[in-house]
């Protein structure tokens, strides 16, 4: 699965709480593959990332990990929550309620 999303770092690895500057809601054309979420930041960095092999520190590692819709987020809509393994844990904004979805089951199920 592919495509553009809006992410927002809430915690770091451990539960630690994202400082403040880094709390932004930032776009990145996301990928799947192999139990691994590539942000990158665009198409291009996409395509660059496959012939040059991958970056990986705008990688996060999905096994074990939970999507679930943030409900208790209202300020945006079409919001999904990922906590990670290591007790990381972001906010991801889809472009509409099939795209929620369609993340959300992609995630879980892999
Ligand atoms: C953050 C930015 C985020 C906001 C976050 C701010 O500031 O405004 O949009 O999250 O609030 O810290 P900055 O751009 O200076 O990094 P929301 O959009 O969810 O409000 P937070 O610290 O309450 O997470």
């Amino acid at each position: 699965k592919k495509g553009y999303v809006m992410r927002k770092c809430c915690y770091e690895t451990n539960a630690k709480r994202t400082p403040f500057h880094k709390r932004s809601w930032k776009m990145f054309y996301c990928t799947l593959r192999d139990l691994v979420l590539y942000l990158h930041k665009d198409e291009n960095g996409f395509r660059k990332n496959q012939m040059g092999g991958d970056n990986l520190h705008n990688a996060i590692r999905i096994h074990h990990a939970l999507a679930t819709m943030a409900q208790d987020y209202t300020k945006k809509q079409y919001v999904f929550r990922l906590q990670t393994a290591d007790q990381a844990e972001y906010l991801f904004q889809t472009s509409d309620s099939k795209e929620l979805q369609s993340w959300i089951d992609t995630i879980n199920f892999v």
